[in-house]
């Protein structure tokens, strides 16, 4: 069975709770709450990954703990399976129309539940793989361009809240045509391997983040950071690529792989959009490929 996974049961009745945790211990870590608010708090700190949630509840029922956990996005992905005395068609239409994965109702039968619980927990696993698959370039292992869109905006949207410093930088791998012509494209898939690792290793702060923009090409986002102090990490960067002294005989630039840089930063204002400091550091690399390459251009 799958320790690592958690479920939150929610019951205002004590006896409840633990006969589902007694039902589901042996094999999960159960959280439990018995009562509306505590259920927010638990499920958002905890982000569990199931949640059992009785309907009647006094306060806040069942259905605005669902409706709450749903319009937060920290919590909207968590499946919900509600558990309820309340066993006609129309409550179970309500619920299930409410967000609600499942429905289990009450006098409780074991098998049904634990069979319902795997189920759920099993759907939830597939669900965060595809997740994350979704977001990662396979080649890299770096966040892929998907992440990247929404990253930018997430890190945009708290320069403009903070009014602080947001730099970022496009990577072009040099005369990289020449490179899969001349030794081969599972050679080339290497070379962009390293650089991948090369460029998170580069990296300095938990805040920095590198995505593969497509190709070979790459986008770091340096919050808090100034234009300057951007061009001094991409020029370390630039540097550490040449000392991994990888043969490029076909290379214009260099006897070795070589990458050229642009670098833009901003402090950013509401009415500017994201996309504008990245077409700026593009804008920057094509500045630095005409100034003859293997340089950072901010
Ligand atoms: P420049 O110095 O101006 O950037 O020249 P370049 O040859 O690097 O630029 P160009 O855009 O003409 O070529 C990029 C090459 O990158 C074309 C393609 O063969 C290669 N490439 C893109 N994605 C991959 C990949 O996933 N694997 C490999 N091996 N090569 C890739
Ligand atoms: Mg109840
Ligand atoms: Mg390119
Ligand atoms: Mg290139």
């Amino acid at each position: 069975m799958n320790n690592s996974q958690t479920i939150l049961v929610v019951d205002d009745v004590e006896i409840n709770l633990h006969l589902l945790q007694g039902l589901l211990q042996p094999d999960h870590r159960v959280l439990t709450a018995d009562n509306g608010p505590d259920a927010l708090r638990i499920a958002l700190e905890q982000q569990p990954d199931l949640i059992l949630l009785d309907v009647i509840l006094p306060g806040m029922d069942g259905y605005e703990v669902l409706q709450r956990l749903r319009a937060d996005v920290r919590t909207k992905h968590i499946p919900v399976i509600f558990v309820t005395a309340l066993n006609s068609a129309e409550e179970e239409a309500r619920g299930l129309e409410f967000g609600a994965v499942d429905y289990i109702t009450k006098p409780l039968n074991a098998i049904t539940v634990r069979a319902r619980v795997a189920t759920h927990l099993k759907l939830e696993r597939q669900r965060r793989m595809l997740e994350a698959l979704a977001n990662i370039d396979g080649l890299t292992e770096l966040p892929n361009r998907r992440q990247l869109d929404s990253k930018l905006q997430a890190v945009w949207d708290h320069a403009v809240r903070s009014g602080s410093e947001l730099s970022v930088a496009v990577i072009d791998v040099d005369c990289f045509k020449q490179y899969n012509d001349s030794q081969g494209h599972a050679r080339g898939d290497n070379v962009l391997r390293l650089v991948a690792r090369t460029i998170s290793s580069s990296l300095q702060r938990s805040t920095d983040f590198a995505a593969r923009y497509g190709g070979e090409e790459f986008v770091v986002l340096l919050p808090a950071t100034p234009t300057d102090g951007a061009w001094l990490l991409m020029e370390t960067l630039r540097r550490n690529i040449e000392r991994l002294a990888i043969p490029h005989p076909g290379s214009t630039v260099s006897s070795v792989v070589s990458i050229s840089v642009g670098v833009a930063g901003c402090t950013p204002l509401p009415q500017q959009r994201a996309a504008s400091l990245l077409q700026k550091a593009d804008q920057r690399l094509y500045h630095a490929k005409r100034s003859g390459r293997n340089c950072v251009v901010g």
